[in-house]
């Protein structure tokens, strides 16, 4: 299992003008673990060039990539694994087409939907929101640090957390149980991506010795 400690979710609608490319290269730079490549407005053939150019950039670094959504595009590109919705394609489904070796994230708003994904067989799991956040509004309530540690007590697979996440907050939801955060504006919208995600792994570092 590659490690999610840090991973990344681009959008390129918050990347203050700045490509894609650009926030995934500073954010390695900085320390990431992961990345996941989220298009939510793109045409497919850009999203698979954009897909494929990440993957170049990944290579030899040991980060996987991850795309959000799209089974298609994962599989264009080779990557390392595809992120999946409540109401995206069934983890068994998606399994048929990725074959066993590709990682399925799946995300999951309550302990529910965690435990289903668990036993359906996913890889990890991405618990959202853990806090409100503007970058993504059509979310069930936030589910707080409480929420967080109902969840890690209900299930064993790899918890990443995304919501409203920054230095401020991400030692406290390492400690309530995930083994990763996942940030958007945090990255993509700092002044210096590569200086915000070298913070925030070592602010998760820290956490995590102490966890
Ligand atoms: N899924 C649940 S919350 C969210 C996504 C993609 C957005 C998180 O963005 P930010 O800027 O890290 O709060
Ligand atoms: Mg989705």
């Amino acid at each position: 299992m590659p490690d999610l400690s840090l991973y990344l979710v681009t959008d390129r609608e918050l990347s203050l003008g700045r490509s894609t490319l650009d926030i995934v290269r500073a954010a390695v730079a900085g320390g990431v673990t992961c990345v996941q490549l989220r298009e939510k407005r793109c045409a497919t053939r850009e999203f698979v060039a954009e897909a494929r150019a990440v993957r170049e950039l990944l290579v030899g670094t040991g980060v996987p990539l991850i795309i959000n959504d799209r089974i298609d595009v994962a599989l264009a590109v080779s990557a390392d694994g595809v992120h999946l919705g409540q109401t995206d394609m069934l983890i068994a489904d998606a399994r048929r087409l990725t074959g066993p070796d590709m990682l399925i994230g799946i995300s999951a708003e309550c302990v529910a939907d965690a435990i289903r994904a668990q036993a359906e067989g996913a890889d990890y799991v991405g618990i959202s929101p853990v806090f409100a956040t503007p970058t993504k509004t059509d979310t069930a309530p936030a589910l707080g640090l409480d929420g967080v540690a109902a969840i890690r007590a209900a299930v064993s697979l790899p918890l990443v957390g995304i919501g409203g996440i920054g230095p401020d907050n991400a030692a406290e939801v390492i400690r309530a149980g995930c083994d990763g955060i996942a940030v958007v504006s945090a990255i993509v919208s700092a002044p210096d991506p590569k200086e915000a995600a070298s913070r925030l792994r070592t602010i998760i570092r820290a956490a995590k010795e102490l966890s």
